[in-house]
């Protein structure tokens, strides 16, 4: 049964998203990934964002690009929580995106993370790090994750000119 969902605009989001999925793949996180588009399909939309809960979702990351309401639109129908990615759009470069997601109103919330992969691979981790929450080995991965990470940083700190 997933724990997350990742939902997108359209297939034309998949490259940025599949960073999400990506992220959650490798700590152990089931997941499903979907295109659910707020302008073009606004009644799968809502059915989706509305069952979500009782179909065993707890965290739903949502990454769309351009006028980019699927992340806000998603949260005003559930209570559960909502990561929005915004992706790299073609004509103002993904700040459009940014902006179309951010700013939302007082009382229903959304998680903006980075532009781009940065953010998707980002919304993947925090995802992770809520169903950490209550999932031990899933707390694990992540804290393993991190000290990868570290450790490569630290090996690979020495500069020197070519
Ligand atoms: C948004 O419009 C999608 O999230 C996508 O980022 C953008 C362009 O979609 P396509 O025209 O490539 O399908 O709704």
């Amino acid at each position: 049964m997933p724990k997350v969902a990742i939902v997108m605009g359209s297939t034309s989001d998949w490259p940025t998203m599949q960073k999400a999925a990506l992220m959650l793949k490798q700590l152990g996180v089931p997941f499903e990934a979907k295109v659910v588009s707020a302008h073009r399909t606004p009644n799968l939309l809502t059915e989706f964002a509305e069952t979500a809960a009782d179909n065993g979702i707890d965290v739903i990351i949502a990454g769309a690009g351009g006028a980019a309401h699927l992340p806000g639109m998603i949260a005003a129908h559930t209570h559960l929580p909502v990561f929005g990615v915004p992706v790299r759009s073609s004509q103002l470069s993904g700040l459009d995106s940014l902006l179309s997601i951010v700013q939302m109103p007082k009382g229903v919330a959304v998680g903006t993370l980075a532009i781009g992969e940065a953010g998707a691979a980002n919304a993947g981790l925090l995802a992770a790090q809520v169903i950490a929450l209550q999932e031990p080995d899933v707390a694990a991965a992540i804290k393993a994750f991190r000290k990868q990470q570290t450790e490569t940083v630290l090996a690979n700190g020495q500069l020197e000119l070519p």
